[in-house]
């Protein structure tokens, strides 16, 4: 095992990681930028190292920087968080080339999956069922023309280098092709430098269902049940719960399988993401996440495994500490990600933490770096905690998590904490009956009202 690991992280995920590695005897190295110098994650960290100024590009986004922190400390691994340099094959070659352990999958599975044409294909070949669409990369207009035919419309125009929403456009008739087919061409060259772009069905009212799956990277696998995350606001996940409230356990088992099939016979290493929309009773594949998700704890909740752990041990060649038969969901879990942003319209609110009170009791877990006096710094995300609850059973879970956000206490900024009291107010959210674009309309209706 590790003697010592780097966190190439800041923030509540930094701490998840710090807290995984105690519990195994591992030390820890805490990498920071100067705007972070009385973060937690510096604190709670056996040593830590500056590795530049504020704007991420120059610190958290540095691989020079990175590299040379773990030569310096000489960590024999990193773990990377989410975000920043989770998902950079490149980063994870230069580590794999310098015999620095990564906590994670190998360079080659980052970057089949990071780029989306590859990801489908590869699933579609291993019998995952896909969202219908062109076979590859679509070349021109005129291609685009015959598959809208072909497909029926509508369809969606994606980035084969995009994810996340980036670089997507919907044609709803072929009279909007064309400016669907050059708008998306356009935006994928100048955000990602690579204009390739795909076509598939679009499907008009899914649900976001994402699977879990971990390999050892030896041809076994295992899934760890799914979350639905359909609850987003511009493309960012607000509340996540696991299992999906509309999955019974003979789907759960099936698309399951098909995942950690597929993840066995790729030989993928560690934590991994599956991500699906899921309409009239179907799953369709739509991308792959090499990473440990934001989300992960309602499944830790829900499997009672630590997905940290798991992924620390894989990495230093040991074996799962699972197996599939071991791996039973119990009760439900439910996660809100609370932001240090104003509402009704999010804006960012960095400042001092004048009073900070985390909620507790049973089935109550909150991953959070903030304290007391702590201030919050402008350069990166708003995400300042994230509230996990678990109880024997959904109707269980939302009470405790009314509970819990009732004992809450963060002064000093604006949060997102209002907007879960409403939601958890709502006969939709109560009764689980949502998909990807509910949320979004409740803000508008909302909006209105006020
Ligand atoms: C889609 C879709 C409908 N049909 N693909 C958005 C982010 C990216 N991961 C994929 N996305 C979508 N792909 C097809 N064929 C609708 C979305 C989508 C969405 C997906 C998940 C969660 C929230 C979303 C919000 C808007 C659009």
């Amino acid at each position: 095992m590790f003697k010592k690991i780097l966190i190439a992280n800041r923030g509540e995920i930094a701490l998840r990681v710090v807290r995984a590695a105690r519990e195994m005897g591992i030390a820890t190295v805490a990498v920071h930028s100067t705007a972070d110098s009385d973060a937690m994650h510096v604190r709670m960290a056996d040593e830590s190292i500056c590795i530049g100024p504020p704007p991420s590009p120059k610190s958290y986004l540095s691989i020079p920087a990175i590299v040379s922190a773990c030569e310096i400390t000489g960590a024999e691994a990193i773990h990377p968080g989410y975000g920043f340099l989770s998902e950079n094959a490149r980063f994870v070659e230069i580590l794999e080339e310098m015999n620095i352990a990564f906590i994670g999958p190998s360079s080659e599975h980052i970057r089949l999956m990071g780029d989306k044409i590859t990801a489908k294909d590869t699933m579609k070949m291993l019998g995952v069922p896909c969202v219908p669409g062109s076979e590859g990369g679509v070349p021109d207009l005129d291609t685009a023309r015959e598959l809208g035919e072909q497909i029926g419309y509508p369809v969606i125009v994606k980035a084969t280098a995009g994810g996340g929403g980036r670089g997507m456009k919907v044609a709803h008739d072929a009279l909007e092709m064309e400016s669907a087919f050059r708008t998306a061409r356009a935006e994928a060259k100048a955000a990602f430098g690579n204009d390739e772009v795909y076509i598939e069905k679009y499907l008009t009212t899914p649900r976001h269902i994402e699977v879990q799956v971990f390999g050892d990277g030896r041809g076994t696998a295992v899934h760890l049940a799914e979350r639905d995350c359909s609850l987003q606001r511009r493309h960012q996940k607000v509340l996540e719960e696991a299992p999906g409230p509309s999955i019974t356990p003979a789907e759960r088992a099936r698309i399951g399988k098909i995942c950690s099939d597929a993840m066995a016979k790729l030989g993928y290493s560690g934590a991994g993401t599956v991500e699906f929309l899921y309409e009239n009773g179907q799953f369709y594949f739509i991308e792959m996440n090499t990473r440990l998700q934001v989300e992960h704890p309602v499944t830790e909740a829900i499997m009672g495994v630590d997905l940290v752990r798991e992924q620390i041990r894989i990495a230093a060649g040991l074996k799962m500490s699972f197996k599939q038969e071991d791996l039973v969901p119990r009760g439900h879990a439910i996660e809100v990600r609370i932001n240090a942003e104003r509402l009704p319209d999010f804006a960012p609110s960095p400042g001092k933490i004048t009073h900070f009170h985390t909620p507790g009791g049973l089935g109550v877990r909150m991953d959070s770096a903030l304290y007391d006096g702590y201030s919050i710094p402008p350069n990166y995300d708003s995400l300042i905690a994230k509230l996990i609850v678990h109880g024997r059973d959904r109707p269980e879970a939302l009470a405790r998590l009314d509970r819990a956000l009732g004992e809450l206490i963060v002064d000093g900024v604006h949060t997102t904490v209002p907007l879960f009291d409403a939601l958890l107010r709502d006969p939709d959210i109560q009764a689980g009956n949502y998909n990807i674009h509910w949320l979004e309309q409740w803000l508008a209706d909302h909006a209105k009202a006020e």
